[in-house]
Order: C-alpha cells, then sequence, then structure tokens
C-alpha cells in the first residue's frame, strides 16, 4: 500500500468488513457536496453542451433510444469524443472503449467478443469510417455466428478527429481526408441487413422503430459535416 499512490488513510483489510466499518464511521456525517448546485450546474453545462457541441446531441440521443442494459462499445470518432464524460452508463459492465491510446481498431473485436461473453443484452458497436473499415472484414464472422451485433458506422469520410487538430493547431484543410465505401452496400455483400440514417431525426426514427437487437444490422450514419463538429476540447468551452 502506498507504492503507487501516496496513500492519507490506508486500510488493509476484508473489503466488506472495511466497507461496513467505513459506513459506520461515516453514518451521520454531512457530505460537504451540495448535491441541488451540482445538479443544477450539470444541467447549466449540458444546456450549453446542446447548442454548442452537435456531438454531444447525438451521444445523448442514442442514450435516449438504447435499452438501459446495452453493452456499448466505441472507439474515439468525432461525435463521441465526450462519450466518456456525457454517456450515461446506467449498468455495470456495459461501457467498453480503449482507454490510453484509445486504439481505433478496438471496438469491432471487441464488440463481437462482448456480444458472445453476453449474448442476453443488446449490443452496440460505435465507429467512425477510419477506424471501422480496416476492422470491417469480421462482419464475415458476424454472419457466420449470427452474432445481433448494432454497428452503427459514422461516415464523414474522413479521419474526422484528427482533420480538426490539423485545421485548429495548424491551419492544415483537407489533409485527412479518406475516400469510404458505401457501407451500407458492404453490410449487404456480407448479407447483413444494413440501414442508412441522414440526420438525426433519422437515426432516433432506426432506434425507436426498426431495430430489434436480434440480428446483425449495420447502420451507415451520413451526418452532415457541421452537425457533428466538435472535440472533446471545444465540448468543454
Ligand atoms: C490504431 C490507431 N491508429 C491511429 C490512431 C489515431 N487516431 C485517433 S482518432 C483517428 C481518426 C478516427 O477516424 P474515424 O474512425 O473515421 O472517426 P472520425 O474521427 O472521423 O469521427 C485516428 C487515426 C489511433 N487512435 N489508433
Amino acid at each position: 500500500m502506498g507504492r503507487n499512490y501516496p496513500v492519507r488513510l490506508g486500510i488493509a483489510g476484508n473489503i466488506k468488513a472495511s466497507v461496513d466499518g467505513l459506513c459506520q464511521v461515516m453514518k451521520g456525517r454531512r457530505s460537504s457536496w451540495h448535491l441541488q448546485e451540482l445538479k443544477a450546474l450539470q444541467r447549466e453545462e449540458e444546456a450549453k453542451l446542446f447548442q454548442h457541441a452537435p456531438g454531444f446531441r447525438i451521444v445523448s440521443l442514442l442514450r435516449d433510444v438504447i435499452p438501459d442494459d446495452t453493452v456499448s462499445v466505441w472507439i474515439s470518432t468525432l461525435f463521441p469524443t465526450g462519450r466518456k464524460y456525457y454517456f450515461p452508463v446506467l449498468q455495470q459492465r456495459t461501457f467498453l472503449g480503449g482507454r490510453g491510446s484509445s486504439t481505433i481498431f478496438y471496438a469491432v473485436p471487441a464488440s463481437i467478443g462482448a456480444k458472445l461473453g453476453r449474448p442476453d443484452r443488446p449490443c452496440l458497436c460505435v465507429v467512425g469510417d477510419g477506424g471501422g473499415l480496416p476492422m470491417l472484414g469480421e462482419l464475415a464472422t458476424v454472419r457466420q455466428y449470427n452474432l445481433p451485433v448494432v454497428f452503427l458506422v459514422y461516415n464523414n469520410n474522413g479521419f474526422g478527429v484528427l482533420e480538426h487538430y490539423m485545421k485548429q493547431r495548424h491551419g492544415l484543410e483537407g489533409s485527412m481526408r479518406l475516400t469510404s465505401p458505401d457501407f451500407v452496400q458492404l453490410a449487404r455483400a456480407f448479407d447483413i441487413t444494413a440501414k442508412r440514417a441522414e440526420s438525426l431525426e433519422d437515426l432516433r426514427d432506426l432506434f425507436l422503430h426498426h431495430i430489434r437487437w436480434d440480428e446483425p444490422l449495420l447502420i451507415e450514419f451520413k451526418c452532415p459535416d457541421f452537425l457533428c463538429r466538435g472535440t472533446s476540447k471545444s465540448w468543454k468551452a
């Protein structure tokens, strides 16, 4: 204890007994946190995000339309860059994403593993065209084993996150563009049902009325660029 982090109060013991003991100690003490104030601040921040960070609206929309126990697997695409902060996780072990170097090729295979691990839960995989395409050969596996993962591919024909940085930091435009395929046709080539959404309304409608979570499915989301702009940095501004 104390080797990796300095410790102010070290407790070594059986977890249950220790937590029970801590509860006894804390009982009757008042928290110095003002929950009402914090809630008000949170609502204020969210209202700002709704106005200035359209990506936040997409993340919120997804939270609204997918079942609470959906296991969602993400890579760091442009719109979910704020997912770590703004996507409410409602049940344990339902939120997967590469941390640290945030590898973009993680989500597709990880979602297959997640579905196999918890076949009883819906599974949503969120990828960009850049991070998704190199791994979508795995659709063959998805088809072969009939794995009902829903893939949401945000296709902006580019490494959007990096395009944004290149523009902001170096004044370079267009350096991160990609020629991406038609993902609907690509999925259909694997005999996987595929749909296209071109607006937030389309996306909401698809999730509410056309997704049953019991078959492999791919949605290509071709959201207008301006709507999906935003990085975690600008979102917090
Ligand atoms: C394996 C790996 N290579 C490169 C990167 C650097 N990287 C971070 S985000 C990104 C672009 C992702 O593009 P895309 O998946 O199309 O999503 P978008 O940013 O367009 O929303 C890249 C290349 C990474 N995180 N992991």
